[in-house]
């Protein structure tokens, strides 16, 4: 089977969840990162400049034997079942493992809406009020279904749940998002397990060494 992933040359969850979940399990596949000039080309056309086809002019784009596979959770399903990160006949874990993906791709929307917004009428200190109110509520929610859900969070299974909280929370510890606060992973314990323990995994910290700027600016989990 021949694997292409689609995205800009940028580690966000929605890339890295596929990208690390085929790299852990040494599953071969072409990691075509487009220029960001080509990415909005792409929006407009539906294609990349080597004429592959993205289905909803948006990225990421799995190609699977040239056949186009959109969104981000069918995408890491896809992956995380040739993986092994997802499981292929337990469908109440994989369902369990979906409310995350999903939780993960709220949180991306409530920011990439609120931004819209945020740019043009609300001050950067009401940044900080937002990420309070709004994004740290999210992320309690999902702190709790982990507490309780504790297949979720065992510390010995991977799954691509932990893969997407690790990028998104380091995302929004990182300090890239103006008026963010970058200390809060500790204040949300089970999440932070989770980073702590993917980051310490040893395929991804070699996919890190390999695929991450070298000044990349990562998350503050501890
Ligand atoms: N529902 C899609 C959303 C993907 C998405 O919004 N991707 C962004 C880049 S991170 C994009 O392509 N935006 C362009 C657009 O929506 O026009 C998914 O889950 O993959």
């Amino acid at each position: 089977m021949e694997l292409k992933l689609i995205y800009v040359d940028t580690p966000f969850w929605r890339a890295e969840v596929p990208r690390i979940a085929l790299n852990h399990a040494s599953i071969p596949f072409q990691d075509k990162r487009i220029p960001r000039e080509e990415f909005l080309e792409a929006r407009k056309t539906g294609f990349t400049n080597d004429g592959d086809f993205l289905p909803f002019k948006q990225i990421p784009v799995l190609v699977i034997d040239g056949i186009s596979l959109s969104q981000t959770g069918a995408i890491s399903r896809f992956c995380g079942k040739l993986s092994g990160l997802y499981p292929i006949d337990d469908d109440l874990m994989a369902a369990k493992i979906d409310q995350v993906i999903d939780m993960a791709t709220d949180i991306t929307v409530l920011f990439s809406n609120y931004r819209k917004i945020s740019e043009n009428e609300i001050i950067l200190k009401n940044r900080k009020v937002f990420f309070e109110k709004f994004i740290m509520n999210k992320l309690t929610l999902l702190e709790n279904l982990l507490i309780s859900e504790t297949s979720l969070s065992n510390g010995t299974t991977l799954f691509i749940s932990d893969i997407a909280i690790w990028r998104v929370l380091g995302w929004l510890s990182s300090g890239i998002i103006d008026g963010f606060p970058t200390d809060f992973v500790h204040k949300l314990p089970t999440l932070q397990k989770t980073c702590i323990r993917v980051e310490e995994t040893a395929s991804i910290i070699e996919w890190v060494k390999k695929t991450y700027p070298k000044n990349y600016v990562h998350g503050n989990y501890r």
